[in-house]
């Protein structure tokens, strides 16, 4: 009896066996496109940065920020599918007019999956946080000039490589012209450029699935933590690109910590119902979370380095291209 079972379990095994050394090749169905992200060249980027300080500060009303925002609109144009100039006056709190113009560029206007990419390109009339020469405008090469140098390269990259989604890129006007230290006049003293926009769209009932606002994104050794308005209205957004960030390798530079609330452009893009976050450089060390060359005659082109640069535009270059065109 027990022999029988032993043979019977052999021969059970043995023919299960069989079927094994076999196996019917079956096809594996690859679903899953196979997606190349361009490279995003960072001494192009730091270029362009470089390009946007060689006007001198870009303060509204003046000569550079005119001969600035010229260049801007001819190197988009010679990128997107499409460049919306807004042009326009807004009063500043301390009461002066200022003569602005947002610069909004379109790839693929008419795709419905649409993504907003922004950053501020005027620079601040004072070096409040200075020592040394408070009255003077500051550069602003990390503070205005580094987020609009990535956004340019990966405009560049757009034209040379064609994506499938709808992607516009903001360069707005008239932010750093606010009020420090609180209180009634500051509210809503800063990204003036902005707020018109909200109010006065570039196109009839604009609207993107989600926003990502750059700002000074340049420094040597930056760090970016998740803002608070960022993730309390986008923390999807801000979980992929962080993530995207560190699986690309620059997790030194997107750190997944909370960092402070910060009043900036994306608050109002948030308010118009784009969840929208802001990449912006925190330093836990400082007393105000921002780097030492914040506001101050520091912030130019020494402070800049490349491969932040190339960390914050390889990041999103990726998060653009492996986004999914809905039907
Ligand atoms: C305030 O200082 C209130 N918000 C920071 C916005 C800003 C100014 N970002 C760069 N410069
Ligand atoms: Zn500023």
């Amino acid at each position: 009896m027990k022999i029988l079972q032993i043979s019977f379990l052999i021969f059970f095994l043995f023919s299960c066996n069989s079927k094994t050394e076999k196996p019917v090749e079956t096809p594996v169905v690859n679903n899953t496109p196979q997606i190349t992200v361009p490279e995003f060249i960072a001494d192009s980027a730091y270029a362009f940065v470089k390009a946007q300080c060689d006007f001198g500060p870009r303060v509204p009303n003046s000569k550079a920020h005119i001969a600035c925002g010229d260049y801007l609109i001819e190197k988009m144009q010679s990128w997107a599918d499409t460049v919306i100039v807004q042009k326009g006056i807004v009063i500043a709190y301390d009461g002066t007019k200022l003569n602005f113009r947002n610069i909004i560029s379109s790839f693929n206007p008419q795709a419905k999956t649409r993504i907003l990419l922004f950053a501020h390109w005027d620079t601040r009339p004072w070096a409040d946080k200075d020592i040394n020469d408070k009255d003077k405008p500051i550069l602003g090469a990390d503070d205005g000039g580094s987020g609009v140098g990535v956004l340019m390269e990966i405009a560049r990259q757009l034209k040379l490589n064609k994506i499938e989604i709808g992607v516009d890129i903001a360069f707005f006007d008239a932010e750093d012209w606010g009020k420090e230290g609180g209180g009634p006049e500051s509210e809503d003293s800063y990204a003036l450029g902005t707020q018109y926009w909200t109010k006065n769209l570039h196109v009839k009932d604009y609207t993107a699935n989600y926003g990502i606002l750059l700002d000074m994104v340049g420094a040597k050794n930056a760090q970016f933590r998740f803002e608070g308005l960022s993730y309390e209205r986008a923390g999807s957004v801000v979980q992929n690109v962080w993530n995207t960030a560190n699986s690309l390798g620059y997790s030194n530079y997107f750190i997944h910590q909370d960092g402070g609330w910060v009043t900036d452009d994306h608050v109002y893009v948030n308010n118009i119902g784009i969840p929208s976050i802001d990449i912006i450089h925190s330093d836990l060390s400082s007393r105000n979370g921002f780097p030492p060359h914040w506001h101050t005659h520091a912030d130019n082109m020494d402070v800049i380095d490349a491969n932040t640069l190339r960390a914050v535009g390889q990041t999103l270059l990726t998060v653009l291209f492996r986004e999914k065109v809905s039907s």
